[in-house]
């Protein structure tokens, strides 16, 4: 035979497949459903990295598996294309951002070809299609309309360098996610999305969906629902109080000092009682330099200042206590304040301990000399009518006495903050709002949508932070849509988030006019079935999307609470060395390099290979090599392909065991050992050097999802009917995927005398036989009498003489 030579036979199934309409969305409604989907990716001007096609050729493994299976599989692809890297492009090369956007999908898609997956590319989106956007911005306007999107002036975080305003989930560690550069607090007037108003649903439906647990439990964590109460202390000699929130209410009794924010509003309203005021004024202006981030790490030393002239009350207690200002109470959680248990709480045990502030301990057990005690298994003491009480019970009996008081309640907290939603960009769909004197912000009319992005060729962010749009006065000034009177238009851009909090909707039905999917194609495919994507973006884009979803579920338009029925993560692929792949590291593969070289089947072959698909790998070229070599063998199956149908029999019991393996590997995300179990198939064809046909083919099929074009081309050389992206993935029979014979053990009075093969499930009789004229077994019974024997099936044969 030929030699293999994927040059000649990928671009070839490729065209193929393109002619024939091959993964074609199906349609016929009388089949299940299956919709797959992975992350469209940004079209940076980088091209395809190889850590793309490892989500992607997993899903393609499970959306071609299941077509075979007889699904009506969707499994599109699209451009999630908006976005400051374009932008930033654009104005360093001065080429317009939709041009940029233009040429990098195409070279994307390119690529994408060349790797052979099966996305019906008739349903592709971009979301800066002015058809894509329309949507986008009235998804916003029904937001606007139930009151989830408002104007804020608030302290934002913002990219000294992007010179962009930035959500919390966009600043890693203090810095900007993108960047990298610092990130400081500037107060602007924003747009904000009220995802807060679904903090608790967003993590109660987590129940509904089958996520892998660590994608659970960082969306838990970052929504960060926390249970206590908040209560009211006393201000000493004053009418007003100072509202405190605590997840331990039951530590009352321990409260020995309180701490406010630098940024609480406490300190103005007493100024004219506070006699040490230029020592809290510099304290505050010193906080203000600080990120959160920098303010709330344990770690920290601990600083502060007492507030001279005005002290509070400890409501159990009925003692006077001092209140601090400090820097590690943040202004944006709970009330801004706290009561102190410095003998239970980490923090405050620091600061009690810098500045000599009593430690009261409540709860048994630990020595608050030495450190916090955070234990909370024990029982309370030093606290009345809570002495002898475990923490729980305690926190609930102290709950209701603030209660009863009327100076307090039981309330929730969530860590989770509403979404700054707007940016100062020009690369991003334009808020369709309209400011008028008169009415307020005014919604641009649907039938106006979409508001289109102004054409402009100067794309820099104007000054001070301000959007380029606004610099554009003929497209600002508008009437109101309302009252008809002058009016300008909201010049802020939606952030990259916005496409990809709803784009696999759009897939469901992507060409409708009247509106963003029909009701009838939505109520087919949704939800989502298995949607496979990055670590990061857990608590940014799938958070946000699940909120999307959930308003368009509220207001009547998806008839699914929960978008995703599945959610996956895989691995990053690392360079040879263990590290990021990175232009500065040098140790960047370029996907079309290996495509070239090799293949696109070794490719897809290698990165399901390369590892635990939800692990990171370091990149391998011997590894990449190995899977060239694995798929040659492939090749060469051809030259002992017999005329033989059937299974052989020395075979049959391993090719059943090799469905079964295949199969629930693919399903279990566990790809190397799927191929492992076909590499190891290949050493025992080549072992009874033929290969019957019946053997090729359900081989074939079962690497045709991990190696597409080469499966395809040896189907057809063989003869076998048809195409083999339309046939049935091949079932295996339980019974025969275990080996019929089994060796049974024989003892003669307890004692193991022989072994021996007999056929699994063979009946007692014939196994006796077997047993009975066995040399081994024959001499130990010689002159002897059986008085019992006992038969444990397929196990052991028993016999007692005498
Ligand atoms: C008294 C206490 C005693 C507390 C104790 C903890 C342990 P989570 O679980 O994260 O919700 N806290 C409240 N508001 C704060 C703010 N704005 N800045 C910094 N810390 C704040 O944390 C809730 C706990 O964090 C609250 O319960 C409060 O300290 C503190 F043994 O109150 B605790
Ligand atoms: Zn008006």
């Amino acid at each position: 035979t030929e030699e293999y030579s994927p040059k000649k036979i990928e671009k070839k199934w490729q065209e193929i497949w393109k002619e024939e309409s091959a993964f074609r969305t199906g349609i016929d409604k009388s089949k299940p459903k299956f919709y797959a989907l992975v992350e469209f990716p940004y079209p940076s001007g980088q091209g395809l990295h190889v850590g793309h096609p490892r989500p992607y050729t997993a899903l393609d493994i499970i959306a071609r598996k299941r077509r075979l299976e007889g699904y009506n599989v969707l499994y599109p692809m699209g451009w999630d294309a908006f976005g400051l890297p374009t932008e930033n492009y654009a104005i360093k090369n001065k080429i317009h951002p939709r041009v940029v956007t233009e040429n990098n999908i195409k070279h994307f898609k390119e690529q994408l070809e060349s790797l052979g997956y099966s996305f019906d590319w008739d349903r592709e989106i971009n979301t800066t299609d002015t058809g894509y956007y329309k949507w986008t911005q009235w998804i916003f306007l029904k937001l606007f309309e139930k009151g989830l999107a408002y104007k804020a002036e608030m302290p934002i975080n913002w990219c000294t360098s992007c010179q962009v305003g930035l959500a919390n989930e966009e600043v890693v560690n203090g810095v900007c996610e993108r960047c990298g550069s610092e990130v400081v607090h500037k107060v602007k007037s924003q747009w904000m999305l009220k995802i807060t108003a679904y903090a608790d649903r967003l993590i109660d439906d987590l129940d509904l969906v089958d996520y892998a647990d660590r994608i659970k439990n960082q969306q838990k964590n970052w929504i960060g629902r926390s249970e206590g109460a908040e209560i009211d202390f006393k201000l000493k000699s004053k009418e007003e109080t100072l509202k405190i929130f605590t997840t331990r209410p039951d530590t009352l009794f321990g409260a020995t000092y309180m701490v406010i924010s630098p940024e609480h509003g406490l300190l103005d309203k007493y100024k004219s009682d506070i006699t040490n005021w230029d020592e809290i004024t510099a304290y505050r202006e010193a906080a203000a330099k600080k990120s959160d981030f920098e303010r709330a790490e344990l770690a920290k030393d601990k600083t502060g200042v007492e507030i001279q002239g005005v002290t509070a009350v400890n409501p159990v207690t009925g003692k006077d206590i001092p209140i601090w200002i400090s820097d590690y109470v943040l202004m944006t959680y709970g009330t801004g304040a706290i009561m102190a248990v410095p003998a239970h709480d980490t923090r405050d045990w620091e600061f009690a301990k810098k500045f000599d502030l009593p430690i009261i301990p409540v709860i048994e057990g630990g020595n608050v000399e030495e450190e916090a005690f955070t234990d909370y298994s024990g029982k309370l003491i030093n606290s009345e009518f809570l002495n002898g009480l475990y923490v729980t019970e305690a926190k609930k009996r102290m709950t209701e006495w603030v209660e009863e008081k009327g100076i307090g309640k039981k309330t929730v907290n969530f860590k989770l903050r509403d979404w700054v939603f707007s940016r100062q960009r020009y690369w991003g769909e334009p808020i369709p709002l309209v400011h008028c004197e008169k009415c307020g912000y005014v919604p641009v009319p649907e039938s106006e949508l979409p508001l289109l992005l102004p054409e402009t060729e100067s794309y820099e962010p104007g000054e001070n932070g301000e959007s380029p749009i606004a610099r554009m006065t003929d497209w600002v000034e508008t009437t109101c849509p309302h009252c008809g009177g002058p009016a300008h238009r909201e010049t802020d851009t939606m952030p990259q988030w916005a496409g990809s909090s709803w784009y696999f909707l759009r897939y469901i039905d992507p060409h409708n006019t009247e509106a963003f999917a029909s009701k009838e194609a939505l109520d087919y495919w949704l939800p989502v079935d298995w949607y496979n994507g990055g670590m990061e973006h857990t608590t940014l884009h799938l958070l946000y999307s699940r909120f999307w979803h959930k308003v368009l579920y509220d207001l009547g338009y998806v008839s699914e609470p929960e978008p995703y029925r599945k959610r996956t993560s895989h691995g990053m692929i690392l360079g040879e060395n263990g590290e990021k792949m990175s232009k500065s590291r040098g140790n960047v593969i370029n996907p079309d390099d290996i495509v070239d070289e090799f293949g696109a089947d070794t490719l897809r072959t290698y990165e399901m290979f390369i590892g635990a698909f939800e692990l990171s790998a370091a990149w391998s070229n011997d590894g990449v090599k190995g899977c060239r070599r694995f798929l040659e063998r492939v090749w060469k199956l051809q030259d002992i392909l017999t005329e033989e149908s059937g299974y052989s029999k020395e075979l049959e019991v391993k090719m059943h065991q090799t469905i079964k393996k295949v199969s629930l590997d693919f399903e279990g995300l566990k790809f190397n050992t799927a191929i492992a179990a076909l590499m190891s198939l290949i050493n025992d064809f080549n072992k009874q050097g033929k290969v019957t046909r019946d053997e090729y083919r359900t081989f074939l099929i079962l690497l045709n999802p991990v190696a597409p074009h080469m499966t395809e081309e040896l189907w057809s050389k063989a003869g076998f009917k048809g195409r083999l992206y339309e046939v049935s993935w091949p079932v295996w029979e339980e019974e025969k995927t275990t080996s019929n014979q089994v060796e049974i053990a024989v003892q003669v009075n307890g004692k193991l005398k022989a072994t021996i093969l007999i056929g699994r499930g063979e009946e007692q009789d014939s196994v006796k036989d077997k047993v009975m004229n066995s040399d081994a077994v024959k001499q130990f019974l010689e002159e002897k009498t059986i008085v019992k024997e006992i038969y444990v099936k397929d196990k052991i044969y028993n016999i007692v003489v005498r």
